[in-house]
């Protein structure tokens, strides 16, 4: 098992050095020595930033579900690979086998080409936490159908925009979804969607809710009879490496969603890799990544990385505040976990809650603990180590994004020695960079700079699906042949990582990435609404929360503006969803701009943080007298 299990670090410095010195051959041994190829590669890398083209395990020919389901049976056919927590304590956990599983991804697999799915369509899945939501990703895959997952709380409208971007010609959705007290109706928000959405031939429906549904005749059917028909074998198709595996959108600083591209084979090696190493994930162990498989999290470390390791990887379908805020551990005592993968957002509403829902729970079983998403906070960070992990579990605070498709910078559990809010040491393999104003790269320890990657690594996204422009302009444009991340980031003095958040028009809120630029189309789509800019401030528990300074057009003493406000956060829910509305909303005359007519977010943002006593530089400001108004006003 040369290099595929890091257990100290000085094996860490070894083995990194191995992977930077000579990337292809440190690659190609992963590659060949720890998954199931039905045809060898003729070239390991090929890559060009400029182009931008990168290329890993070029010619090589394999099925990802062959090395996640197929190669485990004849071992591990019996183990639990699927341990599914339901959204209420009083339904029962179900433990899918590997043998189970593989029999329903390929029984789900037959009945999508039994409804017209080929190699290289694109297949929308819009569904809950519950176990057919993986089952669908590796069906998919297991035909060669790329799969374009939509997190289950996006509007109709958000979701329509995806699945026309990307063409689906498929949605498999459920009647609902449980969240908590709460029962979501998923089918009506797929029909209305649909109402703008040509490309969709077919949409296959899971029952779980028992919510009242009406059915398209000819368009819409029950899965569950046509899996009880099906057969439960399906020949894996081959794949090119290349070959695209998902789509899966991410926000950008235009309105228009990013369809990040994933390929099979890197995303496959590099996916699997780090999860064995970064969580030290052993036989046995009970791992539980508590993402939501909608996001890059849950595709990687919920499904692929965990499965291609033959992993037990938990899937739970409600949230941790409901019965009580004593739910996730609850399901830590009640599963055993020995891993707990989750995000400062819930930490921090955790930790303000009474500390007896976490000391009345057995948590003993837990070995590693991991943060994503956003920059832990050191509160959060001290609260998770003493509670949950009683200074015995290491955290690993894992910077990556879903460009990157797996973690980039974190540490390795019982190797790197931890420090409170930072990721610590690029992962095996990634040369990070620090880079200035003036586009010059950063050397050496104590500096701070934006982050960018130097040399490709197996599971970069590979392009932004139908607009390799903009793939280029966003990511590769920045600076010469790197790979610029959006974030900023210090390096400390002996090279730890601090990632200190981003530095573009991108606001992360409780872990979801939002663009400022569609929140303002939302908003501005609202028939008293003029003009409109947002920013992020501080907040306790979602890290930053969205605060709205809009123009109106007419700024009337009439207008009742607590309705405006509540008409405003119903256009955003529509249009993108609950998770982009606003906390607080500013009706104001006008927006500082600079005389080239761009918003000056920063004061803004200042205003929004109460950090008013140094606006910095305001010299290139069109209309200071609006700024003092803003002040005067701000909430
Ligand atoms: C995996 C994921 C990516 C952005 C990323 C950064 C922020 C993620 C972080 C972190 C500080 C961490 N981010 N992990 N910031 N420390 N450990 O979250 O992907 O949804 O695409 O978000 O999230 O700003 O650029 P994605």
């Amino acid at each position: 098992m040369s290099n595929y299990h890091i257990k100290h670090l000085e094996e860490y410095f070894q083995v990194y050095r191995k992977s930077v010195r000579d990337p292809e051959r440190f690659w190609e041994e992963v590659a060949e020595e720890h998954f199931v190829w039905r045809k060898r590669w003729s070239n390991v890398l090929s890559w060009d930033f400029a182009k931008p083209e990168v290329k890993w395990f070029e010619g090589a020919e394999l099925n990802i579900t062959e090395n996640c389901l197929d190669r485990h049976l004849r071992t591990h056919g019996e183990q639990t690979a699927i341990l599914f927590e339901p959204n209420s304590p009083d339904e029962e956990a179900q433990h899918i086998t590997y043998n189970a599983l593989f029999e329903k991804v390929n029984k789900m697999a037959n009945v999508l080409k039994a409804q017209g799915i080929e190699k290289g369509d694109r297949v929308c899945i819009y569904l809950p936490m519950i176990p057919e939501l993986a089952i669908a990703l590796l069906a998919c895959a297991r035909i060669g159908a790329v799969h374009s997952v939509v997190f289950a709380g996006f509007s109709a409208k958000a979701l329509a925009t995806r699945i026309n971007d990307a063409s689906c010609k498929m949605v498999i959705t459920s009647d609902g979804s449980y969240r908590g007290a709460k029962t979501l109706d998923l089918k009506a928000i797929v029909d209305e969607a649909l109402l703008s959405c040509e490309t969709i031939e077919k949409v296959l429906l899971v029952e779980r809710t028992k919510n009242k549904v009406t059915l398209k005749e000819g368009r819409d059917l029950w899965i569950q009879p046509l899996l009880d028909e099906a057969d439960g074998f399906c020949e894996a198709v081959s794949m090119n490496a290349e070959d695209p595996l998902f789509i899966l959108y991410t926000s950008g600083s235009t309105g228009k969603p990013k369809g990040m591209v994933h390929t099979t084979g890197g995303y496959m090696v590099y996916t699997a890799y780090t999860f064995k190493n970064i969580f030290q994930y052993r036989e046995g162990d009970i791992y539980w990544c508590t993402a939501d498989i909608g996001w890059i999290t849950g595709h990687s470390y919920i499904v692929y990385g965990p499965l291609a390791n033959g992993g037990t990887t938990v899937m739970f379908e409600g949230v941790p505040s409901y019965p009580d805020f004593s739910r996730f551990w609850e399901i830590v005592e009640k599963h055993k976990i020995t891993h707990l993968y989750t995000a400062p957002t819930a930490i921090r509403a955790l930790a303000k809650e009474n500390i007896e829902y976490v000391e009345k729970c057995d948590l003993s079983s837990l070995k590693v603990l991991g943060s994503v998403g956003e920059p832990i906070n050191e509160e959060a960070w001290h609260w998770y180590n003493d509670n949950v992990g009683k200074n015995k579990s290491p955290i690993v605070d894992t910077w990556w994004q879903t460009e990157t498709g797996g973690i980039m910078i974190s540490p390795i559990p019982f190797v790197t020695p931890t420090k409170p809010t930072y990721a610590t040491l690029p992962f095996i393999g990634i040369q990070p960079a620090l880079m200035d104003e003036n586009a010059q790269e950063l050397k050496g320890n104590q500096v701070e700079g934006r982050l960018c990657i130097k040399y490709p690594w197996p599971s970069m996204a590979r392009t932004i699906w139908g607009d390799h422009d903009r793939y280029r302009d966003t990511y590769f444009s920045a600076y010469a042949n790197m790979y610029f991340t959006g974030d900023g980031a210090m390096r400390d003095e002996v090279g730890y990582y601090r990632i200190t958040g981003r530095v573009d028009d991108v606001i992360i809120v409780s872990g979801h990435n939002l663009g400022t630029a569609p929140i303002e189309d939302a908003i501005n789509e609202h028939q008293a609404v003029a003009e409109s800019a947002i920013v992020g401030f501080p907040h306790e528990v979602k890290g930053n929360a969205l605060y709205g300074y809009v123009i109106l057009k007419e700024y009337g003493e009439s207008r009742n503006f607590d309705n405006l406000k509540k008409e405003i956060n119903q256009q955003i829910a529509d249009k993108i969803g609950p998770i982009a509305k606003l906390d607080k909303i500013q009706f104001v005359p006008g927006l500082p701009k600079t005389r080239s007519g761009k918003i000056m977010r920063r004061i803004l943002r200042k205003i929004a943080s109460k950090d008013t006593s140094n606006l910095g530089d305001t010299s290139t400001l069109l209309n200071p007298e609006v700024v003092k108004e803003i002040m005067d006003n701000a909430l």
